[in-house]
């Protein structure tokens, strides 16, 4: 049987008596929702001190705590959403460190209370999209990755930008079946990597990054899909030749190296031409590169759209 990668969009796979039970199911889900949302939790943790409003904010509703913070996508401590709430607890973030190596003036480390103080942290509230084709509104808290690149003083041969989650089978239960290959990687081209909306969060709404959201720092590329933002990062390297990225070794038809959001490719188990907004009824229309064409499609000239799934 041929492999089924886990990323699935139940909805349009369920045959449609099943799914219209399923929509009972999930009107009754809406009113507990209501029920939940009359006393849902605001922001916790600790606060982050000094955080200046950022260069991009949308103009939508952010995406409640509650939904932001217990719907995640995190393989490392299970496949479902409510694992990650529910097992990153188990992750130790403090003390933490990240390393960079590869093609820079001189490998090196830093703790993340270093890379606290050594980046300004800025608010940015953006769109994100999962390849599954839900959606949210986050307010995250982060600095521009460049920063970061800057610092690590890139040699003339560095070409992309490579990251990796925390590998420990112990902290991650998720990591001791076969789900992934782990580590989890990822990679960014250089020019991806330098724009400034590719931000590295170690915030939300204002508090430290809960662990089931990727704490202690995390990529985010508001213009891809979900999975390019890498969480729990210990390593960024740079490298000269295009390094290999978990989803697309996984199922290398499905995931492409530069998984830029496009309503117009679809997935080819499911259509990408429209999401649901974590929290909305009704789904919307997917907009290309999620919405931040004007600041990132200049990257992709003369590239074949479809090739940029
Ligand atoms: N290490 C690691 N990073 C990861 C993932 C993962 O499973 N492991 N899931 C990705 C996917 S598919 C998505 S949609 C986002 C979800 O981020 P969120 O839970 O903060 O919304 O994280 C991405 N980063
Ligand atoms: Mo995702």
């Amino acid at each position: 049987m041929p492999y089924r990668a886990p990323h699935i969009a139940s909805s349009d796979i369920t045959p449609e008596p099943l799914y219209l039970k399923r929509r009972e199911l999930m009107a009754l889900g809406a009113a507990a929702a209501l029920t939940r949302h009359a006393h849902a939790a605001e922001p916790s943790g600790e606060v982050l001190p000094g955080v200046k409003p950022g260069a991009f904010k949308v103009d939508e509703k952010p995406t409640s705590w509650d939904d932001v913070t217990t719907y995640n996508n995190f393989y490392e401590f299970g496949t479902g959403k409510s694992d990650p709430a529910e097992y990153a607890g188990k992750l130790t973030t403090r003390p933490w460190t990240v390393a960079f190596d590869g093609e820079i003036k001189k490998p090196f480390t830093m703790g993340i209370e270093d890379i606290l103080k050594a980046f300004p942290l800025e608010e940015r509230v953006y769109r994100f999209r999962c390849v599954e084709a839900w959606s949210m509104v986050i307010p995250w808290v982060g600095f521009p990755l460049a920063d970061l690149i800057k610092r690590m003083e890139p040699t003339s041969k560095a070409k992309f930008v490579a990251f990796e989650t925390l590998s420990n089978s112990v902290q991650m239960p998720g990591q001791r079946r076969p789900v992934l290959e782990w580590p989890y990687v990822e990679a960014l081209r250089m020019d991806e990597a330098m724009n400034p909306l590719s931000l590295l969060a170690v915030g939300l709404y204002g508090r430290v990054l809960p662990n089931q959201n990727g704490a202690p720092i995390r990529l985010v590329t508001p213009w891809k899909y979900g999975f390019k933002s890498i969480k729990s990062l210990v390593k960024i390297t740079l490298t000269e030749q295009q390094p290999r990225t978990t989803w697309s070794i996984m199922a290398s038809k499905e995931y492409g190296f530069y998984a830029n959001v496009n309503p117009e490719v679809d997935h080819p188990r499911w259509s990408q031409a429209k999401e649901r907004r974590i929290g909305d009824f009704f789904k919307r229309k997917t907009l290309p590169f999620n919405g931040y064409g004007e600041h990132v499609a200049h990257l992709y000239k003369g590239l074949d759209p479809a090739a940029l799934y």
